[in-house]
């Protein structure tokens, strides 16, 4: 039987499926090329110098085409290469050094092979509870992601759950070797999640961090992950977050926690990210007072300087939880002594799941626009990968993937340029249209789920689909307060104080309602069903008008998309409009249902008269 190669070819139809022969990225990177090269039809020679000792690169065409740079520099270079030749673009002039030194990739695999968030299928890394993986596809993988410059990735969960605590151990160190031996190859090296708790399970008497014997567990257990993994770069750990263990169940800070496993890590030159996603999930829905998006800063700000410089805070982008539309977390610009890392989730979770289109590329741009890309040293997301053959279920989602990496690369968000060159990329024959679409789809999302910065109005567990009090009278913390005559949670000064932990112009901006973006006006203040916005309609019409048109404009999508048959092969676009009829429909669920539901708050109805609520349902055709 032939054999299939599993992994599309992404935005890199211009690679053979096949592995690329070499022992180095300047190996791989000949390979790439030669190949590369040849099926664009250029009979141009390609000379690869390595000069230098990182990531950077330059590419010049003078008769014969060169790649200078970096052991890992040419690589990208090479990469970089072949897509300008592929989209018939200018090469860039000078030297191309990458903004961040750590591009990172979180992968939330389970060792039985599921993914948490995951919508794309399954683990590209573990199955049955080992560690297993297709060689191929790994390559496939690895190139995909070198092509963009991401450098580092974890394979898996942050809520590590049995048997991946035992991971940095020698039951499943050497596979892990394994695959960090191909990811080597494109300059990928590995990151492990670990459990606090780990010394517990292993038999010993406490996770004190403080505990001479849980040191040296720790320090043993550094030692063996580096014996096999030399190029290690380190741990991520979730702790006293959503019922994982940490400092907090041993009566300890969490600098204490987080610098005993840096130790540990210290002498291997490795680094401890530590993600700041802590909070109270056992919260009671009828206090007021505390507010769930003020729980990080409250904790982590007070503790600057306290951590080794080898430890690392990672910090959502949002103060929340990854919802459609917040403001930039204030922890991002807080605590100026410490090192942090800005955490994005490509993976849909509360965007669509990739069944709705979401380009998050105009999303980061909210981060970047407020936040300058130097306030945060490193930068990683959650993944949005799986062992579906095109690897992320929603084809055009791999542009976000994409726009990621370019992101990360630039230390800056350019939605329009990174939806360009991916559709490019991927569509040919209809980059522009395709780019087009990607570029409206966050609005219109937006606009029929989560309009004005309200969140979590959504399924619990699932997080798909509309159910407005989903979260509403849970102990999540995450509340809308609508009544007959408000809605919104006034986190202004006179509130719960958030806009207080901002500095000072975007305080000022976020917390009068006047001046406050429409789009986060609900996130940060409670107003009446009349409030006049500053478009003139009232904030009940301007809900009702936005779930409208959201849905109408799923549908308008999905009319663009069916007018690119021919000009988009045949097998993704007959996959592409599956999910477009899909988000059509959800359009219009979450359009009635959130519309129903002010409705029967507020009792106002819709000023230009159209239906909300129970009407005949559509005759079956
Ligand atoms: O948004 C929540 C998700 C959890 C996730 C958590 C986190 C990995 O619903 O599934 O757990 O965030 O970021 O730790």
């Amino acid at each position: 039987m032939k054999h299939t190669p599993k992994g599309t070819h992404a935005w890199l139809p211009y690679l053979p499926l096949s592995i690329p022969q070499g022992r180095s990225p300047f190996e791989i990177a000949q390979s790439e090329l030669r190949e590369g090269l040849k099926a664009l039809g250029i009979s141009k020679e390609a000379k690869i110098e390595v000069l230098g000792t990182g990531d950077e690169y330059e590419l010049s065409d003078t008769g014969d085409l060169q790649v200078r740079g970096g052991p890992t520099g040419v690589l990208y270079g090479s990469y970089h290469l072949l897509s300008l030749l592929k989209r018939g673009a200018e090469l860039p002039k000078g030297v191309v050094r990458p903004f961040y030194p750590l591009r990172m990739l979180n992968h939330w695999d389970n060792m039985d092979g599921e993914i948490e968030r995951g919508y794309a299928g399954r683990s590209l890394f573990f199955r049955g509870n080992k560690v297993s993986f297709d060689r191929e596809r790994i390559h496939r993988y690895a190139r995909m992601l070198a092509s963009v410059g991401i450098n580092a990735v974890s394979p898996g969960n942050v809520n590590v759950k049995p048997p991946m605590d035992f991971l940095i151990t020698g039951k499943y160190l050497p596979e892990i070797a394994k695959l960090a031996d191909i990811l080597r190859l494109y300059g990928i090296r590995l990151l492990l999640t670990v459990e606090f708790n780990l010394p517990l399970a292993a038999g010993l008497a406490t996770a004190d961090p403080l505990d001479e014997n849980v040191m040296r567990f720790w320090r043993e257990r550094a030692e063996e992950t580096y014996r096999h993994i030399p190029d290690f770069i380190g741990f991520l750990v979730k702790a006293d977050s959503e019922h994982r263990a940490g400092p907090f169940s041993y009566g300890r800070t969490h600098p204490e926690g987080a610098n005993m496993l840096a130790q540990a890590l210290k002498p291997y030159g490795g680094k401890l990210f530590w993600r700041c996603f802590v909070y109270n999930h056992n919260q009671d829905w009828r206090d007021p007072e505390t507010d769930r998006p003020c729980a990080a800063f409250m904790h982590y700000a007070p503790l600057d300087g306290q951590f080794d410089d080898n430890v690392i805070l990672q910090i959502k982008n949002g103060p929340l939880d990854f919802q459609v539309r917040e403001p930039v977390s204030p922890l991002l610009f807080a605590m100026p002594g410490t090192k942090k890392a800005l955490e994005l989730q490509l993976a849909q979770e509360y965007t669509g799941q990739q069944v709705d289109l979401f380009y998050q590329a105009k999303q980061w741009q909210d981060v970047f626009s407020l936040l300058s890309a130097d306030r945060v040293q490193f930068i990683t997301a959650v993944s949005n990968l799986g062992d579906d053959p095109n690897w992320t279920g929603h084809d055009l989602a791999q542009a976000n993937l994409f726009a990621y990496g370019r992101t990360a690369w630039y230390g800056r968000s350019d939605p329009e340029q990174y939806a360009l060159e991916w559709a490019q990329l991927a569509f040919p024959c209809a980059g522009k249209e395709v780019a087009d679409i990607l570029l409206h789809s966050p609005d219109t999302y937006e606009k029929y789920v989560s309009p004005l910065g309200l969140g979590f109005m959504v399924n619990p567990n699932s997080h798909y689909g509309p159910s407005p009090d989903g979260y509403e009278y849970s102990s999540w913390g995450t509340y809308h307060r609508a009544d007959r005559e408000k809605v919104g949670v006034d986190r202004s000064a006179r509130g719960t104080g958030l806009t207080e932990q901002y500095p000072g112009e975007i305080r000022a901006m976020y917390d009068d309602p006047a001046i406050c973006p429409d789009k986060l006006l609900l996130f940060f203040h409670r107003l009446p069903y009349g409030h006049v916005m500053r478009d003139g309609r009232t904030l009940i019409q301007r809900i009702y008008d936005d779930h409208f048109e959201g849905a109408h404009e799923a549908k308008e999508l999905a009319l663009r998309w069916k007018t690119l048959k021919g000009l988009i092969p045949e097998d993704t676009f007959e996959r592409v409009l599956t999910r477009f009829d899909r988000q059509e429909k959800n359009a219009r669920e979450w359009c009635d249902v959130i519309n129903s539901f002010f409705f029967r708050f507020s009792g106002i109805p819709d000023a230009k008269g159209r239906k909300i609520g129970p009407s005949k349902p559509a005759a079956h055709p």
